[in-house]
């Protein structure tokens, strides 16, 4: 029995010995069809998302616990805010990370809190792996509300979403948090000698075995911005987000890159946002990309209006904004085979990239094509 798709495959295998054998015969056929030539018409519109080949198998190293360490490593790092009380979840999320992943490959973790770390968070985050960590202190000026903002205002709006129970509508914190992770983790001092980085949230869950390298793959391909679960925003946090967006983008029209991922954000090229974002709890991003001047231009236009304190902006519709209008679409990459759980959703790989990757969640909770999920917008800028 033949699968349709073996169908394909098969017969796409004899149009491709064809081809060879008629591009050696024949000179001008060869030369009328070049790959390069092919895949110049096809940019753009090829109906597949960069992640549905899979994984390149030059970057897989197999499951085999005594195979030597890569030799090639990226310029990377796992990047982990933490109060002291997120011990017990950060030790959870990072043993997982090390047993799926990272005691193969070995790449280093900063920690980063606007409190010195306790000698017990150290000593217990320490011992869970034979990578280097370090331990960094937020500066003030990068963490606490700023003076000019006008605390009157800001208490009222957050009273306000108290009212309509808005998620941590009430809470000072997550709002610094947020503009935190949005505009000034990546000028941590810690984190200027690395390019990439793996953000981590405490408790979440990773479920498959990871026997390839995604820093590698972003650095090899130039990518951007890296996730595994979409979805859509509050609209009562980000209210006005929008707005200034499309201010921002009305004064630096240049600023906008060709070949955007704009339909990902908006159903109407840009007119109204469609309250997609990527899920930063999981990010796989280049740190350069956000120090860049056009990210630090575009935050500091949203940071001076208030809006992470007069209303509740988050990381992640800031982040997935920004990574939608000046990066290429190509630039933002779906992990398709990292499956992945924050509360309350989870995106577990099906098929054969949940039997390659020893995946021990159910594939039937995945939240790729739930309704709340933005993945097929994703899908369709392809
Ligand atoms: N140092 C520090 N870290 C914080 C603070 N608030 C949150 N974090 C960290 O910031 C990240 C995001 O915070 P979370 O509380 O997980 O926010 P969330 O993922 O939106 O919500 P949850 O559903 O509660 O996980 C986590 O790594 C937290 O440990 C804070 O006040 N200080
Ligand atoms: C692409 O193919 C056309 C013929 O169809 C040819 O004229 C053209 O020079 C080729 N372009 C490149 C870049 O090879
Ligand atoms: C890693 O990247 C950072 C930021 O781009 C750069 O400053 C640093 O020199 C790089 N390190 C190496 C070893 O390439
Ligand atoms: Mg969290």
């Amino acid at each position: 029995m033949m699968t349709p798709m073996r169908y394909v495959v098969l017969v796409l295998g004899i149009i491709i010995s064809l081809h060879f054998i008629l591009s050696f015969s024949h000179e001008d056929y060869g030369k009328a069809t070049s790959f390069s030539n092919i895949s110049n018409q096809f940019k753009g519109s090829t109906g597949r998302p960069p992640y549905a080949d899979g994984v390149p198998e030059e970057y897989r190293h197999p499951a085999d616990v005594a195979s030597p360490p890569q030799e090639r490593k990226a310029n990377a790092t796992f990047v982990l805010l933490a109060r002291n009380s997120d011990l017990n979840g950060m030790a959870t999320s990072m043993k997982q990370m090390e047993d799926r992943f990272n005691k193969k490959f070995q790449y280093p973790y900063v920690f980063l809190n606007e409190e010195p770390f306790s000698d017990e968070f150290k000593e217990r985050i320490t011992a869970l792996t034979d990578a280097p960590v370090e331990f960094g202190l937020i500066s003030k000026e990068h963490w606490y509300q700023p003076d000019w903002i006008d605390e009157q205002k800001a208490t009222e709006a957050r009273e306000q979403m108290v009212k309509n129970q808005v998620i941590y509508g009430g809470s000072v914190p997550y709002r610094n948090m947020c503009r935190y992770y949005s505009g000034f983790f990546f000028r941590h001092p810690l984190l200027q000698k690395y390019k990439y980085y793996w953000r981590m949230d405490p408790d979440v869950t990773f479920f498959c075995d990871l026997d390839y390298d995604p820093f590698l793959l972003m650095q090899d391909q130039k990518k951007v911005y890296g996730f595994t679960i979409s979805l859509y925003e509050y609209e009562a946090t980000i209210p006005t987000l929008w707005d200034t967006v499309k201010e921002f983008m009305g004064e630096n029209p240049d600023l906008i890159t060709e070949g955007n991922a704009m339909g990902f954000v908006s159903d109407n090229s840009g007119q109204s946002y469609n309250r997609c974002h990527f899920w930063s709890n999981f990010e796989i991003g280049d740190l350069d990309f956000w120090r860049g001047e056009t990210y630090m231009k575009f935050f500091e236009f949203l940071d001076q209006k208030g809006g992470f304190y007069y209303e509740r902006w988050g990381d992640a519709p800031v982040h997935s904004i920004a990574a939608a209008l000046f990066a290429k679409k190509e630039q933002i990459h779906f992990f398709n085979e990292i499956g992945y759980r924050h509360n309350p959703f989870q995106h577990c790989p099906q098929g054969d990239t949940h039997k390659q990757g020893k995946c021990w969640c159910n594939p039937k909770d995945n939240f790729d094509y739930e309704w709340y999920s933005c993945l097929a917008r994703y899908d369709k800028l392809f």
